[in-house]
């Protein structure tokens, strides 16, 4: 593996898994394999698990990790071709990813997406640029249409907690007060359509996910029919995609209660809007997964990181 950009990058998910469980049970073995490497991380947005638990994860294999907030901090980057940069951007992407490279052995970037153009978003100019400008391997801390560490997290953190060969994984949208984006659903179904669970999606008409990720998984437009048996609800709001990054609705009635989770372990990525998005009750029971969750962001950082090395 070259770079780490997308759940598609993981091509054995189990191994993967097993993998991570092992590193999570000795998470200092490799203490060697990062000696004098660099690892930088790029944010151009907020972040506070991403951010702690790659360096986390850096420093379990040796590394060093060092950070740079990019928006604000450096230089206004340029992503245009043959633009006259005579505006607000003041150093380009070939320059800035280039230079970045000469100090780090892995760069690892979040850039999250407009919410305005689908076709630019959707486009991954900001990651799809380092990819092509910098000469070490890449990860995707969260981009404009993928979270893939947060879905390798979830397949770690579903595979440890489900007690029957083939879950039932539920992933549903709630109500959020801002236009929040697809990433974290999106690498949450790639991941979910690669391992051996009954996966659907529940949201209200309108949410509809990209085609070219759902695939075949069931949509169920109603929430309650949808929990069923459920073991797992996984929970995430995101904003339209048909109608790109708009809020189409609000309503309430989506928020999970601890009633309607009924058995099933909740899970979320974590910031989390409590009693928006979820009731205090469910985030304060042992139904709640979310710290798990958080714990093993680590775990699947550090696979991937590993795997990274290993290849340089
Ligand atoms: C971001 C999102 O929804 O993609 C990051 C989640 C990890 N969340 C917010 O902006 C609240
Ligand atoms: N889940 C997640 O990526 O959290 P941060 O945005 O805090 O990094």
């Amino acid at each position: 593996m070259k770079h780490y950009t997308s759940i598609h990058d993981i091509d054995d998910i189990n191994a993967w898994i097993e993998e991570a469980r092992l590193l999570k049970a000795n998470p200092l073995k490799y203490l060697e394999l990062g000696r004098n490497k660099v690892l930088g991380l790029l944010f151009f947005n907020s972040s506070l698990r991403t951010r702690l638990s790659t360096q986390k994860a850096a420093l379990n294999l040796g590394m060093n990790p060092i950070v740079m907030n990019v928006s604000g901090d450096a230089w206004g980057i340029e992503f245009g071709d043959g633009t006259i940069m005579n505006g607000t951007t003041a150093e380009h992407i070939k320059e800035a990813a280039a230079v970045v490279s000469q100090y780090c052995d892995i760069i690892a970037v979040r850039a999250f997406p407009t919410l305005v153009d689908r076709v630019r978003d959707e486009r991954e100019e900001v990651l799809k640029s380092f990819v092509k400008y910098a000469s070490v391997p890449i990860v995707n801390m969260e981009s404009a249409t993928a979270h893939p560490l947060q879905g390798l997290t979830d397949a770690i953190t579903i595979s440890e907690y489900a007690k029957t060969q083939r879950p039932k994984v539920v992933l549903s949208w709630a109500p959020h007060i801002k236009a929040l984006p697809h990433a974290v659903a999106n690498s949450f179904t790639q991941a979910m359509r690669k391992m051996e669970v009954e996966f659907l999606i529940t949201h209200p008409e309108g949410y509809e996910l990209n085609k070219d990720i759902v695939g075949d998984t069931p949509i169920i437009y109603n929430q309650e029919d949808a929990f069923k048996k459920a073991d797992f609800v996984y929970v995430k709001n995101w904003s339209s995609y048909s109608d790109y990054g708009k809020v189409l609705n609000s309503d309430p009635n989506w928020m999970i209660t601890k009633e309607k989770l009924g058995n099933a372990k909740f899970m979320h990525c974590l910031p989390v809007r409590r009693n928006v998005i979820v009731e205090d009750a469910v985030l304060d029971s042992a139904h709640s997964l979310v710290i798990q969750q958080a714990n093993n962001r680590t775990y699947a950082a550090q696979l991937v990181l590993k795997k990274l090395l290993e290849n340089l």
